[in-house]
């Protein structure tokens, strides 16, 4: 709370869910804020659900707003190295985000999950397992529910999904683990390169009493040492061991559980299943005591979700891949009979797709491009065709469809050109699927 000292005005910058979380917070807090909220966009989002009596301004930068203001916060959607946030900085006015509030306010043991790819998985994961034994949990962060809706008193523990956006405006989380999954290109559109992409996630560990890290990843390691728990693919630590011709999940090559009895398939499943265990065991849950829910988990919506199987043929969601190695791990994990109609396209940020021409031509595969970026993937495979929509691609897929094939949307890109988010982008694939599959 003295976090509040000396803080009278405060001005929000960007609204959307986030923002609103940040708005709602702040007027339940006890202190007499002067509360002001800015959109650079003409119409934000979220927009009906602002209370009419808070000032708010759209359409642009209000700078005489922010060089008033005592905090300011600001919204995973804005650079700080936007030159309006600069200049605020240059004045020596605070800028944070809501991760930094929530970490002000939060009274109960929080552990978070960063990287570029699994951290949802190893969020919601983790949030059900700790949920299995009993705890009351706050899930969220990136995912689902904002940090600070979070915020209960009856809280027995938090796990947060941290962009690293949201913590390059955080500074102060303690964590009492924070796990790195790994690190790859994603987001060159917002960052200079990747060493500042991934500078913003070490900053992860600035609090953290416990780092878990991916022994297969070297840029997951903490680059100022605090104790660490490492997993990986061998029989170290958390890993995995086989005995008898069958692979377990492993700590310390002690088997915690055999691999075909989990539901969730792919070798970074395995990864993100182990990390959720390191996490668990350092808020005191013994990993052997929830393998049980382990076993039951089968994944979230939007990833490599099987959303129709019907006539011999599945349609896959995995809208959820908005970078390469997401829709790379995709087609790692995936067991294939007949041929699979590959969905690619949106917003590329900037990402080198190359890295896909080698596996495609290892698979049955034909390819559909969509969306502003979907030239970025014409010349990766023979058979690929140029589409506007994912509706029109689909279209296209529909005759060529035969028993044993699949439909897989693994975009390798953000939907933001045609989708309010990628959720909005699964759920009309998943609408196209059950409209064709007949
Ligand atoms: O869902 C997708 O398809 C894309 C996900 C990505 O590419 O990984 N995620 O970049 C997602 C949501 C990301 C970052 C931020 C947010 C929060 C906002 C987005 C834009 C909020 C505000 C803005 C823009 S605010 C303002 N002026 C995709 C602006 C603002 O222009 S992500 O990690 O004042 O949502």
């Amino acid at each position: 709370m003295d976090k509040w000292q000396g803080i009278e005005k405060v001005v929000v910058v960007g609204l959307g869910v986030t923002g609103l979380s940040v708005v709602n917070y702040l007027q339940r807090l006890p202190c007499d804020l002067s509360i002001r909220v800015i959109d650079t966009r003409q119409t934000p989002p979220g927009l009906e659900s602002l209370d009419p009596a808070i000032e708010f301004h759209s359409g642009s930068w209000q700078m005489d707003w922010l060089l008033e203001a005592d905090l300011v916060v600001t919204n995973p959607g804005i650079a700080l190295a936007t030159p309006q946030i600069q200049q605020v900085l240059a004045n020596h006015i605070p800028v944070v985000g809501d991760i930094e509030l929530f970490a002000w306010a939060a009274n109960a043991p929080v552990v978070a999950i960063t990287g570029s790819n699994g951290k949802s998985t190893v969020t919601d994961l983790t949030g059900v397992l700790a949920k299995s034994v009993g705890l009351n949990v706050g899930v969220g962060g990136n995912i689902g529910v904002p940090a600070l809706d979070l915020l209960a008193d009856d809280i027995d523990l938090y796990v947060l999904e941290l962009s690293s956006f949201q913590l390059e405006t955080t500074s102060s989380l303690s964590l009492v683990a924070a796990a790195y999954l790994n690190l790859s290109e994603d987001h060159m559109d917002r960052y200079t390169g990747m060493e500042d992409y991934a500078q913003a996630k070490q900053r992860i560990f600035k609090h953290a009493k416990t780092a878990i890290v991916n022994r297969d990843d070297i840029n997951t390691y903490p680059i100022n040492p605090i104790p660490t728990v490492t997993f990986g693919f061998d029989e170290q630590e958390f890993g995995v061991v086989w005995l008898e011709a069958q692979e377990f999940l492993a700590k310390q090559g002690q088997p915690l559980v055999a691999v075909e009895d989990l539901r969730l398939v792919g070798r970074h499943n395995l990864a993100n299943s182990l990390v959720a265990l390191a996490l668990l065991e350092q808020v005191g849950i013994e990993p052997a005591s929830v393998i049980a829910a382990l076993k039951t988990y089968t994944g979230l919506t939007h990833r490599c979700q099987l959303v129709v199987d019907n006539n011999q043929i599945k349609w896959i969601n995995d809208s959820k891949a908005t970078n390469l190695a997401s829709t790379l791990a995709a087609l790692s994990g995936l067991q294939l009979t007949g041929k699979l109609h590959l969905l690619v396209g949106g917003v590329g940020k900037g990402a080198d797709f190359s890295a896909l021409e080698p596996v495609l031509s290892q698979l049955n595969v034909a390819l559909y491009c969509f969306g502003q970026d979907g030239d970025d993937f014409i010349n990766l495979h023979p058979s690929a065709r140029r589409f506007n929509t994912m509706e029109q691609a689909i279209e296209a897929i529909v005759p060529e469809l035969q028993s044993g094939d699949s439909v897989m949307l693994s975009p390798a890109c953000a939907s933001l050109d045609q989708f309010k988010n990628f959720m909005a982008r699964g759920d009309e694939f998943a609408r196209l699927a059950h409209h064709y599959a007949n």
